[in-house]
């Protein structure tokens, strides 16, 4: 999104340090909803420091889950995967703030939840390689395609967060 390149210094070295402020999409999965796991989810990621600026509840269809999933469409699960995305509404959010996009992927955890380490939201809340509660979007790059196939630029909402001084330092945000 935004970003500045600002010379740091602590002591006599010098440091080039390229601030990038990212957006990255997170579906919340039928399983979070039907769970009742919706707050607990959002709440860590806005105790992390992160700026919720759009959010809906939608209910997916095939149509988008190929598009979506199609790196996965020749796997064997896939249709169990595009029925467990179709049993309940998902809620998408873009969540804003620096380097959104791998330190989401890292709260996350990995994919098959059973590896996940303790602490990550599927290492906390699921045992499933299927059913992991959320979907995050795995690169800068796929992050903006994730974001334009679920929201429209009005979706978005600008606002001043008045705590970005106590969250970052001046040069990184
Ligand atoms: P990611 O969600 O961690 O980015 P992807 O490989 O992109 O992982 O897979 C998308 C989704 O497909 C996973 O979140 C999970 O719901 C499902 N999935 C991935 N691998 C498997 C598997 O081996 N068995 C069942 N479901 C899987
Ligand atoms: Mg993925």
């Amino acid at each position: 999104m935004c970003g500045c390149s600002e010379p740091r210094t602590q002591g006599n070295l010098v440091e080039h340090i390229i601030f990038v402020m990212e957006r990255t999409l997170v579906i919340l999965k039928p399983g979070c909803l039907q769970r009742g796991l919706v707050g607990e989810v959002i709440s860590r990621f806005e105790k992390r420091g992160l700026k919720l600026v759009a959010m809906k509840m939608v209910q997916l269809d095939e149509e988008i889950l190929k598009v979506h999933y199609a790196h996965l469409l020749d796997r064997p699960f896939f249709p169990w995967l595009r029925d467990g995305m179709m049993a309940a509404p998902v809620i998408l959010c873009c969540w804003e703030g620096y380097s959104a996009v791998q330190v989401v992927r890292d709260m996350a955890g990995a994919t098959k939840a059973s590896k996940a380490v303790p602490g990550t939201i599927r290492g906390d809340f699921s045992l499933s390689a299927q059913e992991n509660v959320v979907h995050t979007s795995d690169s800068i790059e796929n992050a903006e395609i994730e974001l334009k196939r679920f929201f429209k630029d009005e979706d978005y909402c600008d606002y001043k967060s008045p705590l970005d001084p106590f969250k970052y330092a001046p040069d990184e945000y």
